[in-house]
C-alpha cells in the first residue's frame, strides 16, 4: 500500500510543559500545531484534552473548545483520546463531542507510575456509544490480551469493521518495544484490519520505521517521544518531517484527509450505526 496514515499524537496524557516548551495545551497552541503537522503531511491528530494549567484534564468544555480550535484551523482529522488516569465515565463522556474518531482502550493494566482502568463493562458501554455516533475506534493495543478482547467485542457486535489497531509498544506494563512483538500481533489480526505503530520513547523511530516497511501506518508526536534525538527537545513538526521524510525514502506517500477516511472508512459525519447492544 503507496499512500502511509501518518498521525500526530502531540501531547499525551503525561508529560506537562516543563518536560518540553513545545508541549501545546492551549486551544491556540493545538490549533496551531494542528495546522503545522498537517502541511508536514499528518492527516490525523491526537488529542488528550488540556487545561488552562497545562495539566491533562478530562474536562467537557474545554476539550470542546480544543477541538472547535482544531476543526477551524485546518482539515486534519481529530482523534480524540479517551485515555488517561481520570474517572472512567469523565473519559468515556467525551465521545459526546463526536471526534472522527477516539481512542478505545480495551483492558485495565499498569502504565508507568499508574494505573489504567479500562473496566470490561465500561468499555463494552463506550464501544456501543461510539458505534451509535458514528465516532471510529481506535483500538490502541499494548499487549496479546488486549488484541484477543478486541475480536472479542467484534464478535459481539461491538466494533465495526475494518478494526483500526494501533499496536502501543514500550510502555511500561505493556509488551516490550520489540519487531518480533509488532510482527506477533499483526499476524493475529483480522486479513482487513487498519494498524499503526505507536513505540514509545527510543523506540518510535526504529518502530514506525519498520511498520512502514511492513505495509502499516505509523504516529509519532511529543506523547511518544519528548527528545528528537538523545538531548534534543522535539517539537511536533519536525518528528513529521522525520517520519514522512523515512515513508518517502522507502516509496511511501503520506495519505490525504479524504484517503485517510477511504483508507480508514471513517463513518461519513453524522453517519451513526446501530449499536448491538
Ligand atoms: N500514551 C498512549 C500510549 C489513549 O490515548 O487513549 C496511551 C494513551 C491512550 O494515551
Ligand atoms: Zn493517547
Amino acid at each position: 500500500m503507496d499512500q502511509v496514515v501518518i498521525t500526530c499524537a502531540v501531547d499525551g496524557p503525561i508529560a506537562v510543559p516543563s518536560d518540553n516548551p513545545n508541549l501545546p495545551y492551549t486551544p491556540e497552541q493545538f490549533a496551531e500545531q494542528a495546522k503545522a503537522v498537517y502541511a508536514e503531511g499528518a492527516s490525523v491528530i491526537h488529542i488528550h484534552s488540556r487545561g488552562a494549567d497545562g495539566l491533562p484534564t478530562s474536562d467537557y468544555g474545554r476539550t470542546k473548545e480544543i477541538l472547535d480550535a482544531v476543526h477551524e484551523s485546518c482539515p486534519i482529522l481529530t482523534q480524540l483520546s479517551t485515555g488517561g488516569f481520570f474517572p472512567y465515565e469523565e473519559r468515556a463522556r467525551l465521545v459526546e463531542l463526536k471526534p472522527r474518531m477516539a481512542s478505545l482502550n480495551l483492558c485495565t493494566m499498569t502504565f508507568g507510575k499508574f494505573e489504567f482502568r479500562n473496566p470490561p463493562l465500561e468499555v463494552r458501554k463506550v464501544a456501543a456509544r461510539m458505534m451509535e455516533l458514528g465516532v471510529k475506534g481506535e483500538l490502541e493495543i499494548y499487549d496479546t490480551g488486549h488484541l484477543e478482547f478486541a475480536l472479542r467485542l467484534l464478535k459481539e457486535g461491538l466494533l465495526v469493521e475494518p478494526l483500526q489497531f494501533s499496536v502501543v509498544l514500550g510502555v511500561d506494563g505493556g509488551a516490550a518495544a520489540t519487531p518480533e512483538n509488532l510482527i506477533t500481533l499483526v499476524k493475529r489480526m483480522p486479513p482487513n484490519a487498519i494498524w499503526q505503530m505507536i513505540g514509545i520513547g527510543r523506540a518510535n523511530l526504529p518502530l514506525t520505521t519498520i511498520a512502514l516497511a511492513m505495509g502499516g501506518n505509523a504516529r509519532t508526536g511529543l506523547e511518544d517521544t519528548l527528545q528528537y534525538t538523545k538531548g534534543v527537545p522535539a517539537d511536533n513538526p519536525m518528528l513529521i518531517r522525520r517520519l514522512v521524510g523515512v515513508a518517502k525514502a522507502i516509496g511511501r506517500t503520506p495519505a490525504t484527509v479524504e484517503q485517510t477516511e477511504q483508507m480508514l472508512q471513517l463513518p461519513k459525519v453524522n453517519q451513526a450505526v446501530a449499536a448491538a447492544v
